[in-house]
């Protein structure tokens, strides 16, 4: 039986002969699999695709793609990029073993994390790239690491619950930050009508209270609570325990303000392991262009399953799609 693989495919995998970067692989092989057709001649092509895919995330999930000290500009991997900052001590290192189970240098004395360094968080079925950023005080913030929280899409201070001065320390932090134009913002926080000009990078930024096993009566969760509160959601959880880490995962996925959908062929099952990460609020055309550059020309009408609301009912191309929609895409 013919595969009937199209140029769009062939030329896809011309490119992917030549793809050094591990980043670039994984990007050309999931436009593979989106490509490809998906009929029984193609099975075992989509098997072999698959178990390549798997192979590089595993390879990226472990070597950090930045070499130390050699650039500040990391490129973004996954889902979306956060960076994770803090006091020297807070646990920020400990906190990406626990959540990645990569392996940065922890220490307790400061500086461990000289540089920069990106590693990847698996979430269900995606991955989001954590970067443990060396220890701001109040004498040492880099334009490096400003440039990166800048960029980043979502951010997570990490403080020590066990520290007495914590809040003393994050203020100055958040003060610090302030003066380079960086506002660290709750999840829901609503942009101002007036803005200065030029105006602040406002990040989407949860306050990680870590070291809860520390602070067993939370007499110092409170204190911090009611501080920050009204600026930052805290979230206490304990790098070393385990406590709050799943939360903690959940919440970092859902600051991202990011979607997954899963396409669907007629007739088949939905790609449940290769998710198109979309930004929230995508309607089912920019989902089709996503998807396939000429498919936004192209579509005819979609289909969409949504728990029991939806049961493969036909949309419009303007409908706003959610988390975990199974959208069909008729051509
Ligand atoms: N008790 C306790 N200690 C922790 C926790 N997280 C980190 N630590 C300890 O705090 C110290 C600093 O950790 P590290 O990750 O290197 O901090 P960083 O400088 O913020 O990266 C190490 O001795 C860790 O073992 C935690 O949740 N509970
Ligand atoms: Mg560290």
């Amino acid at each position: 039986m013919a595969a009937n693989l199209t140029p769009q495919y062939l030329e896809a995998e011309k490119r992917l002969k030549t793809a050094k970067i591990p980043q670039e692989r994984f990007e050309i092989l999931q436009e593979m699999m989106a490509l490809m057709p998906k009929h029984k001649a193609t099975e075992k092509l989509q098997a072999q695709i698959k178990t390549k895919i798997s192979k590089l995330k595993d390879e990226m999930a472990k070597a950090p793609s930045v070499k130390h000290g050699v650039s500040y500009l990391i490129p973004k991997q996954g889902a979306g990029q956060v960076v994770v900052l803090g006091p020297p001590n807070s646990g920020k290192s400990m906190l990406i073993k626990a959540l990645t189970g990569a392996d940065p240098e922890v220490g307790d004395y400061p500086f461990t994390t000289r540089h920069p360094a990106p590693y990847m968080m698996k979430f269900e079925n995606v991955r989001v790239q954590l970067i443990d950023l060396p220890p701001i005080t109040p004498e040492i913030l880099e334009s490096g690491q400003v440039e990166l929280i800048k960029v980043a899409d979502t951010a997570l201070i990490v403080v020590d619950l066990a520290a007495a001065d914590a809040p003393t320390v994050l203020e100055s932090l958040i003060a610090k930050l302030k003066d380079k134009r960086v506002e660290f913002m709750r999840e829901d926080y609503a942009p101002p009508e007036d803005n200065p000009d030029p105006p602040p990078f406002r990040k989407r930024t949860l306050l990680v209270a870590n070291k809860s096993d520390l602070d067993p009566g939370g007499e110092n969760r409170e204190t911090l609570k009611f501080f920050f509160e009204s600026q930052l959601t805290v979230l206490p959880v304990s790098a070393t325990a385990g406590d709050g880490l799943e939360d903690l995962k959940r919440r970092i996925f859902s600051f991202l303000n990011v979607i997954r959908v899963y396409s669907k062929v007629p007739g088949k099952k939905p790609e449940h392991d290769l998710p198109f990460v979309l930004k929230r609020g995508t309607t089912v055309i920019e989902m089709a262009r996503a998807v396939h550059k000429d498919f936004a020309e192209k579509l005819a009408y979609a289909r969409l399953w949504r728990g029991t609301d939806y049961t493969g009912q036909m949309i419009p191309r303007e409908f706003a799609l959610e988390d975990k929609d199974v959208c069909e895409l008729h051509l």
